[in-house]
């Protein structure tokens, strides 16, 4: 559990460990600079702005040199910690890391969680919990579109989008309390009217800011593209083609495919995870075997999970039905057996390739040119789109309340609906969910 009192001098290498151009150590706390004066050794005695980067000596306890190295300062509290920041950039060699952070270690320095840098900057207000979270998604981000969306959240995008709603909460409360304070004083139809009117601009302003959300999910996670048909339409050979090696297991006996396979894939700069199940066939025919109807009950749950359902029907037999789904792209497999395919059919043959790119970019159209070059989507947490619903459903009980309950109870979904927005940014949140954001990170960040 992190100590969110605990402000000592943490310590960790930020780069990946092995041999390379560059490894950079962190050190971050109040002892940041007394530490790096003991260890590193400045190559000439220049003037030291307070914000700098210079060339100079690691050594050890022994004073002997350990590496040559440059050493930024970052005073706080305009650093990315928020506290005193000093990055040493050295030969990327796994055994000069070692000795310095072993030297580091000597002096009193304590190794860094994972994400902990990015905790103290949420602790010192350098930025707020929803930036921090969009800091992981941005090393994480898979595709060019994942990371602008990221970047945007990373810049306070989301505190500025909730920013209006919080200040409706503030607004709406402080005119309530005062007729607390007057309890002669009745709401008058009219403010009511007025204060229901400002609660539907906040519900109408949450739902903008969670209409976001699934596609930034999407962009972060990838879009489900679940690969739908009956058995041997040719759905496995189809994943491989889609996702470029031998993901899944291929064979001209029905009933190959039983469990649900994923693979990650980019479809037109969109990170998608393609998904190939079970063939469907009617439960009811035939004896089929209890592990291929368990199979297929998994495929039927898939659907409902998928962001496209692309329906694999093989050339010249009858059209598979497609299931209920928001989303269903109908296409003809295996056009290499059987030609012409009728103009308005999507064709595919998963052995030749041909049809690939048109299957791509209609999988890319059916996800959504708003996948592609998303400027809106702010959420990028599961933690994120949770606290968002639960402010959601308390403006919801508020305006309900406005009808016949007492302003009291008014009060005290508003109340409700601005803390959730607070724990949104990160204000008055509890050490197991800052625990939880940032277990997740890199050591180092
Ligand atoms: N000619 C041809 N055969 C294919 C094509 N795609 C798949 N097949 C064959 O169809 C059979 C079933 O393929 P598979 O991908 O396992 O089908 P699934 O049961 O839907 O997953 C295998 O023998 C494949 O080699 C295609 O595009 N053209
Ligand atoms: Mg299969």
């Amino acid at each position: 559990m992190f100590d969110l009192h605990q402000r000592d001098t943490i310590c960790a290498l930020a780069t990946p460990r092995g041999r390379s151009a560059i490894a950079v150590v962190r050190l971050s706390g109040p002892r940041a600079f007394a530490w790096r004066d003991l260890i590193f050794r400045r190559r000439r005695i220049a003037a030291c702005p307070a914000f700098v980067a210079l060339r100079g000596d690691v050594v050890d306890a022994d004073d002997r040199v350990v590496d040559d190295a440059v050493c930024t300062s970052f005073p706080g509290p305009r650093s990315y910690s928020g506290e005193d920041l000093v990055e040493l950039s050295l030969h990327g060699s796994p055994l000069v890391v070692d000795l310095v952070m072993k030297r580091l270690l000597e002096l009193g320095a304590r190794p860094a969680e994972p994400g902990e840098l990015t905790l103290r900057a949420v602790l010192n207000q350098r930025i707020d919990l929803a930036s921090a979270e969009a800091v992981d998604v941005v090393v994480a981000s898979k595709t060019a579109a994942a990371l602008f969306a990221a970047q945007r959240a990373l810049r306070g995008g989301l505190a500025d989008a909730v920013a209006p709603i919080r200040a409706i909460f503030v607004d709406a409360l402080a005119e309530l309390e005062a007729r607390l304070d007057f309890p002669d004083d009745e709401l008058g139809l009219a403010s009511r009217d007025a204060l229901r009117a400002q609660l539907g601009a906040a519900a109408a302003g949450l739902d903008d800011v969670l209409q976001g959300a699934q596609r930034g999910r999407r962009l972060s996670e990838g879009a489900r593209v679940l690969l739908y048909g009956a058995p041997n339409a040719g759905k496995s050979t189809l994943l491989n083609a889609l996702v470029g090696h031998e993901r899944a297991l291929v064979h001209d006996e029905p009933g190959t495919t039983r469990d649900v396979l994923e693979a990650e894939a980019e479809i037109e700069g969109v990170a998608v995870v393609v998904v190939d199940v079970a063939g469907i066939r009617d439960p009811l025919t035939g004896d089929l075997h209890p592990v291929e109807r368990a199979g297929i009950a998994r495929a039927l749950s898939e659907v409902k999970k998928a962001d496209v359902v692309v329906v694999v029907t093989p050339a010249g037999t009858t059209p598979f039905p497609p299931p209920l789904a928001a989303c269903v792209l109908p296409v003809c497999s295996k056009i290499d057996l059987v030609e012409p395919l009728p103009a308005s059919t999507l064709g595919v043959s998963a052995l030749s390739g041909a049809g690939l790119p048109e299957l791509r970019a209609a999988i890319a159209r059916a996800l959504g040119a708003a996948c592609v070059d998303d400027d809106e989507s702010l959420v990028q947490t599961a933690r994120q789109e949770h606290t968002l619903r639960e402010c959601r459903g308390a403006v919801e009980e508020a305006s309900r309340s406005l009808k016949d309950a007492p302003d009291e109870v008014v009060c005290s979904e508003l109340r409700r609906a601005a803390r959730c927005l607070d724990r949104l940014l990160g204000k008055d949140v509890s050490a197991d969910v800052l625990e939880l954001v940032f277990t997740r990170f890199c050591i180092g960040k």
